[in-house]
C-alpha cells in the first residue's frame, strides 16, 4: 500500500496535480488543471482508503464500537504533519507519513516499558508531536513543487504567504535528538515513578501494574488509588498505565508494552471481552499473574481472579429507583456507551429484567448507544425527547453518559422534569445530583476493587489461596444520603490525594 501510494504521488499525473493544487490552487488552475474536479477525486480516494482502514481494523480486532476511531483523524493529521507534509500544501511524502505514524507509537511504548506514569506519557507524546521544529518537513523547506505540465520540471512556486518556512537537515537531527532526549528523561523519571518500593514481606521484590480502561475516568483513577495504597502497604512496586480513550487498539498496545517489561502482576479492565483475550493470554504466558477488574473477558480461564460490582444487581437497583421516581408508570429510555462493554450490558440487562418482573407499567422506548462521551449523551437526549414526547425518565449506564444527560436536559429546558438515574458517582455526577439535575446514582466501590485485586495478586505471588471471583459493593446515592459518612467511600476521586 505504501509503495503504491508513493508511486502514485511521485510518478503519476494524479500525484503531480495533487501537489500542484495543494501548493498554489490558482497557478494550478492557470496551467489547465481542473482543481475542483481533481479535489473531488482526492476526497473520494481518501474516503475509500478510510473505509478500507475501517474494514482492516474490524478484521484485526473482531469488534468495534460506535465511537471507535473517533480520535483517529487527529492521529492521522499528527502523523502526516510529523512526517513532513506541509500544512500549507504542496509538499509531502508517503514514506515521511509512515515514519510520522511510528514516532508517537514508539515513544508511547517506550514510556510504558519504562513505567512512566500515563499522565506524563500523554504530556510528553502530545508535546513532542506538536513541536513544530521536529517536523521532517523542514528538510524539504526549500522545496518548490514540480511543474505539473506535461514535460514540465521547473519550479512551481507556492502561493504568496504560503511558503514553506525555512529549515535545514538540522531539524531532522532535532527530531532524533528530541526523541532520544525524551526517552532518556523517561528512563530517569521512570526509575522514580514506581511507588511503594518494598520494605518487607515476601512480596517485597514484586511489581504490579494497573492497566486502566480509560485513564482520566474518575472510576479508574479511584481504582488506581486503591491499588496503589494497598501495594504501598504490602511492599509491592506499583505503576499505572492505560488508554486515554475507551479504545481496543490503544489498550492492545498498552498490554503489549506492559508484557515487554514483564511485571509480576497486572490488574486490567479489558475494554472488549474478545479482542483483548489474545494479548492478555500472551502476557500470562510470559509469567505475569493477571487480575481482571471491572469489565471481563469471554474466556473464563484467563486471569487468576475477576473482581467487579454485581452489575446486574446494579441495573435492578436502578430500575427500582426509577419506578419510585416516576410512580411505576411511563416511558423511559436507556443511554449506554456501546453494546460491547460487559459491565454496561449487564446493567441494562438487570434494569430490563427488574422492570419486566416488577413494574409492567414502565416501558423502555429505546436503548441507545451514544459512545463514551458526554457530548454524545447530551445530543442523544434532544433526539429522544423529540421522538418520545411522553418520556418520563432516563437511565444512563455509566459516568460519561450520566454527565451528558444533565447538559442535554438543560438545553431542552427539561431539567428536573425528566427523572434521571445514572450509574457511577464521579464529581460532576455528584454535583448534578446535588443541583437536582439527576435524581439517583448507583455507585460502585472502585477503591475496594483496586485494593482487592492487589491482595489477590500478592496471595498468588506468595503461594496462598486466591479467590477466583469477587463481587464488590454497590450503593444507591440520593440527595438525602449524599453527605452521610457511610456513602463517602462510594464517591469517586480525581486524584489520589483527595
Ligand atoms: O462505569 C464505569 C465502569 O464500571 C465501566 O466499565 C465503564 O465506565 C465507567 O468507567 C464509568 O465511566
Amino acid at each position: 500500500m505504501v509503495v503504491a501510494a508513493a508511486l502514485a504521488l511521485n510518478t503519476t499525473r494524479f500525484g503531480r496535480y495533487t501537489r500542484a493544487a495543494g501548493s498554489n490552487e490558482e497557478a494550478a488552475n492557470r496551467v489547465g488543471i481542473r482543481v475542483d474536479r481533481h479535489l473531488i477525486k482526492v476526497y473520494a480516494l481518501s474516503g475509500l482508503l478510510s473505509g478500507l482502514a475501517g474494514v482492516l481494523n474490524l478484521a484485526h480486532y473482531s469488534s468495534t464500537t460506535l465511537t471507535s476511531g473517533a480520535q483517529d483523524n487527529l492521529n492521522a493529521i499528527a502523523a502526516v504533519v510529523l512526517g513532513g507534509t506541509s500544512l500549507f500544501g504542496g509538499y509531502g511524502t508517503v514514506v515521511g507519513t509512515v515514519i510520522g505514524v511510528f514516532i508517537p507509537a514508539v515513544l508511547q511504548s517506550g514510556f510504558t516499558i519504562l513505567q512512566v506514569q500515563s499522565f506524563w506519557q500523554t504530556v510528553a507524546v502530545g508535546g513532542y508531536s506538536s513541536w513544530p521544529s521536529t517536523s521532517i518537513s523542514s528538510d524539504a523547506a526549500d522545496a518548490t513543487t514540480v511543474d505539473p505540465r506535461p514535460g514540465g520540471a521547473g519550479p512551481f512556486p507556492p502561493a504568496a504567504g504560503r511558503s514553506h518556512q525555512g529549515g535545514t537537515p538540522m531539524h531532522t537531527k532535532a527530531l532524533t535528538v528530541g526523541a532520544a532526549a525524551l526517552l532518556v528523561l523517561a528512563a530517569v523519571s521512570g526509575c522514580s515513578s514506581a511507588s511503594g518500593s518494598g520494605s518487607g514481606g515476601k512480596a517485597s521484590a514484586k511489581s504490579i501494574t494497573f492497566i486502566a480502561g480509560k485513564t482520566g475516568d474518575p472510576f479508574y483513577i479511584t481504582m488506581k488509588c486503591g491499588a496503589q495504597a494497598e501495594s504501598g502497604k504490602l511492599g509491592v512496586k506499583f505503576s499505572a498505565t492505560g488508554s486515554v480513550d475507551w479504545s481496543v487498539p490503544e489498550e492492545v498496545s498498552s498490554v503489549s508494552s506492559v508484557t515487554a517489561y514483564h511485571p509480576d502482576g497486572v490488574l486490567i479492565a479489558p475494554v472488549d471481552p474478545n479482542s483483548l483475550e489474545g494479548p492478555i493470554r500472551t502476557m500470562e504466558g510470559n509469567g505475569t499473574k493477571v487480575a481482571i477488574v471491572d469489565t471481563t473477558l469471554t474466556d473464563p480461564t484467563i486471569g487468576i481472579t475477576r473482581i467487579s460490582s454485581n452489575n446486574v444487581q446494579g441495573g435492578q437497583k436502578a430500575a427500582d429507583a426509577m419506578a419510585q421516581l416516576v410512580g411505576s408508570k411511563g416511558e423511559v429510555v436507556v443511554l449506554t456507551p456501546d453494546l460491547t462493554t460487559t459491565t454496561t450490558n449487564a446493567r441494562i440487562q438487570g434494569f430490563k429484567q427488574e422492570l419486566a418482573a416488577k413494574f409492567p407499567g414502565i416501558r423502555i422506548d429505546d436503548v441507545r448507544q451514544v459512545g463514551d462521551t458526554a457530548q454524545g449523551a447530551a445530543s442523544a437526549v434532544g433526539d429522544e425527547l423529540s421522538a418520545h414526547p411522553g418520556l418520563v425518565g432516563i437511565f444512563t449506564a455509566n459516568s460519561e453518559t450520566g454527565e451528558g444527560v444533565s447538559t442535554g436536559l438543560k438545553d431542552a429546558g427539561k431539567q428536573g422534569r425528566i427523572k434521571v438515574v445514572s450509574f457511577d458517582a464521579g464529581p460532576e455526577q455528584v454535583s448534578a445530583l446535588k443541583s437536582g439535575a439527576v435524581d439517583a446514582l448507583i455507585s460502585q466501590d472502585p477503591y475496594g476493587i483496586g485494593q482487592q485485586a492487589v491482595d489477590q495478586l500478592v496471595n498468588s505471588f506468595d503461594g496462598k489461596p486466591v479467590n477466583g471471583s469477587i463481587q464488590t459493593d454497590l450503593t444507591i446515592i440520593t440527595r438525602q444520603n449524599v453527605d452521610s459518612p457511610g456513602v463517602a467511600r462510594f464517591l469517586y476521586q480525581t486524584d489520589c490525594g483527595s
